[in-house]
């Protein structure tokens, strides 16, 4: 079990002033920083070195953050980027799981052109002479480096991507003994046992296929290097200052673990909280009319040791829950605020391109489950700030409305660092919202997911004897319900192996179409539509009483991300 809540609710106000300190503090220094920019040096003529780039990703953040307006998060160092950056209300990810998401903003092309719609296919296998956006600045001459998880862990295509491995000299606090990431003995051996119990139940490929977790959360009182994140950005940061010194840009990868299960972090993060602040959400129910397979029975956070297999997660238990991700997130952005001080303490952030990003959402209990892996916009909205030296001042601390995809990550960073555009590349450079962050953009951008009632939640079809596991009664559960909706389409290899729900958003709603993905010619079986302008948490698919505007979007759907760019001139290519 993880730390006993009263235990950890004891110095929470406290430490609540504390952050608050922080965040004052911050600030201060953040309006120090822009007072003393050197944009002038930049355009007075001279050769300007090619941008440095720091690429942040932060796994399974959803956007609920101070920035995007989150009254209980603490993330006072991301609201300081953004203060100073631009930061994108509407950024969609191309699938809300790690594996394909990450795939394609690396590769920058859409999942089903690489062919990774689970996490289980390494991209590199199915696309050998595809070229990854670290792999092509390094073919342009920059030095290119990553530490923690930037491409899925086991994928990290280390020969043709990096150019070096990080820091691994002494400067760094030397790596604690962890557990699955636990440091607490108790939970260490809580998850050896769980793994245990589901090898001998299951056999063998029973962790593989997602069972046998330690708890949900753990909070030690140790300091930040304790935990894998804390350590990653102390070797970002040495490895940086390395760079530092020699004449190549580089790009630095700083890929964040957290806030993905476990939600591990020292304990002064979950001090930052108190219950009663926590918003939880109001809509317990998946959306009414909505497709049964479009949500999962929470299987990631069920394989937990201390969750409940099956049932309710009590209210308890929910807040908990929130309050140990939040946590999560306050960590990661004080890794951050440490990595952003070091590079201006470095002399490098007038020269430093910042793209921070999140792979996909996540549902806290929004339409009753917990977990990413859906096509609804809580799971595939994500968070994304850029920040460049030579942003005009005006447009500073703006946001913008305009539809933007992470695929368009890839293209943004090469026009940012003068070279060519791969032309695999599926998306398109976001730059000039940087100049006029009002103007007109992308009509509408796509994310997918096939069945998420129906697979694994690594989005793999589900495993030969899945169905006798613990997964079994909630996968008997939403099978019911999927035929039920269903009826004479019931077809369950179909469901199970061959389904694809394709999500479009525009500026008004949501459009999901469900349909064979291996037949180019079939039919929808199910199609949904959520009006965003009076239903944005999408509670009531309207899509049965709207033919005519189904009508329409169908024809906006099926001209593709291709049809659906942004005006194009000469000016903006
Ligand atoms: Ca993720």
């Amino acid at each position: 079990m993880a730390i006993p809540c009263s235990l950890l609710v004891r110095n929470s106000f406290k430490n609540k002033g504390n952050g608050m300190k922080i965040l004052s503090m911050f600030l201060l220094m953040g309006s120090m920083v822009i007072g003393c920019k050197t944009e002038k040096e930049n355009s007075v003529g001279r050769p300007v070195k090619k941008p440095n780039i720091l690429f942040i990703a932060i796994d399974d953040l959803r956007p609920e953050i101070g920035a995007y307006g989150s009254e209980v998060a603490i993330t006072p160092y991301i609201d300081a980027l953004a203060a100073d950056g631009l930061l994108f209300n509407n950024a969609y990810c191309q699938e809300a799981i790690c594996s394909p998401s990450r795939a394609s903003v690396m590769t920058g092309a859409r999942p089903e052109t690489i062919k990774v719609i689970e996490n289980f296919s390494y991209f590199r296998d199915l696309n050998p002479d595809i070229i990854t956006l670290p792999q092509h600045l390094k073919a342009n001459g920059y030095e290119t480096v990553y530490t923690g998880k930037i491409f899925h862990p086991g994928y990290t295509d280390e020969e043709l991507s990096w150019s070096r491995k990080a820091y691994s000299g002494p400067n760094v606090t030397p790596r604690p003994n962890r557990v699955r990431g636990y440091v607490l003995p108790e939970n260490q051996e809580m998850f050896r046992k769980n793994q245990k119990e589901v090898i001998a139940k299951y056999g063998k490929n029973a962790p593989r296929n997602g069972l046998g977790k330690g708890p949900a959360y753990e909070f030690a009182d140790a300091p930040d290097h304790t935990y894998e994140d804390g350590h990653n950005t102390e070797i970002a940061i040495a490895t940086m200052k390395e760079m530092a010194k020699n004449d190549k840009p580089f790009f630095l990868g700083l890929g964040f673990l957290k806030p993905h299960l476990e939600w591990i972090a020292p304990k002064k993060y979950w001090d930052l909280y108190e219950d009663k602040d926590l918003q939880m959400t109001e809509q317990n129910e998946g959306p009414k009319n909505g497709a049964t397979m479009g949500l999962h029975a929470s299987f990631e956070l069920r394989a937990r040791a201390d969750i409940p297999n099956y049932g309710d997660i009590d209210d308890e238990q929910a807040k908990n829950l929130k309050r140990a991700y939040l946590a999560t997130v306050s960590y990661v952005d004080a890794q951050i605020g440490k990595m952003l001080n070091a590079l201006d303490e470095a002399g490098l952030k007038e020269n430093t391109v910042i793209m921070l990003w999140s792979d996909h959402g996540w549902h806290l209990g929004d339409m009753g489950i917990w977990g990413k892996a859906t096509n609804y916009e809580i799971a595939t909205r994500v968070p994304l700030i850029i920040w460049t030296p030579n942003m005009a001042k005006e447009n500073r601390g703006k946001s913008t409305d305009a539809l933007v995809e992470l695929v368009d990550m890839y293209p943004t960073l090469c026009e940012l660092a003068g070279i060519s555009k791969p032309a695999t590349l599926e998306g398109q450079s976001f730059t000039p919202l940087l100049s006029n962050p009002e103007q007109e953009w992308k009509t509408a951008v796509f994310s997918q997911f096939p069945t998420p009632a129906l697979r694994e939640w690594a989005a793999n079809p589900l495993s030969k004897g899945m169905r006798e596991t613990s997964f079994g009664p909630l996968i008997e559960e939403v099978e019911t319900r999927i035929k039920k909706q269903q009826g004479e389409k019931w077809d369950r290899d179909l469901f199970e192996n061959r389904l694809m729900g394709y999500s479009m958003r525009t500026k008004n709603y949501r459009f999901i179409v469900w349909k064979d993905y291996t037949d180019k010619n079939a039919e929808p079986v199910f199609i949904e539509l959520y009006d965003h302008a009076k239903d944005p948490a999408e509670t009531i698919n309207i899509a049965k009483d709207n033919p005519e505007l189904v009508k329409e979007l169908l024809l906006q759907f099926n001209k593709g991300w291709k049809g659906n760019m942004a005006p194009k001139d000469d000016v903006r290519l």
